[in-house]
């Protein structure tokens, strides 16, 4: 193994890391199913398609015990009322855990059980965060600034979007009276 490969250098600044195996960038367009307010979806698709988030990942193979990461600069905005965010995933392999560290900026992570009881934190500048196994997991920029942060995840993980791509969160996290507020969602399938 060449030991100088396991460094990796990161922008505090902008989030990028250098050097990365892969680069995620994710628009209105590639989640419009996400957002429960589908004529917001349709209002500003028509105008643009913005960047809601950028992931550079430095991702190890898929053999037991590895361990990879990833930055997320996940814009500011809000589609009508709710906040952007990322898609949200289970992992594919259901036992495994995750790490957060927020760097900057101000946020939420939603965290759901598989009976779909979900729990909102805050994501802060210089906190770590643990998301259990079997925990499905979305982050929420509630701020005016990127939310940027670390995850650090088993690296045979696996991303699987299929329940929550049918199911959602049944928490999402809307602006209310100027202040971003967890409610249920309207949307959501038992
Ligand atoms: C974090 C990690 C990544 C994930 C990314 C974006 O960086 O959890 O594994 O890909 O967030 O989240 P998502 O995959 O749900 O779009
Ligand atoms: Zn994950």
């Amino acid at each position: 193994m060449d030991l100088d490969e396991l460094v990796v250098r990161i922008n505090i600044e902008t989030g990028q890391l250098e050097p990365y195996t892969r680069k995620i960038v994710r628009r209105l367009s590639d989640m419009k199913d996400f957002y429960y307010d589908k004529e917001a979806v349709q209002r500003i698709l028509a105008k643009e398609d913005p960047i809601i988030y950028e992931v550079y990942a430095w991702e190890r193979s898929t053999d037991e015990g590895n361990l990879s990461f990833a930055t997320t600069i996940l814009n500011p905005g809000k589609i009508g009322d709710e906040y952007y965010m990322t898609k949200g995933h289970f992992h594919s392999k259901r036992d495994r855990a995750e790490v957060y560290i927020t760097l900057s900026g101000n946020g939420k992570i939603v965290i759901q059980d598989e009976k779909g009881n979900a729990s909102v934190l805050d994501l802060v500048p210089n906190s770590i965060t643990y998301v259990p196994p079997r925990h499905a997991h979305r982050t929420v920029n509630t701020g005016n600034k990127p939310l940027i942060f670390i995850a650090i995840y088993p690296s045979d993980a696996g991303h699987d979007y299929d329940v929550i791509a049918q199911k959602g969160f049944s928490k999402i996290i809307v602006e209310r009276d100027g202040k971003p507020t967890a409610i249920d969602n309207p949307n959501y399938l038992k």
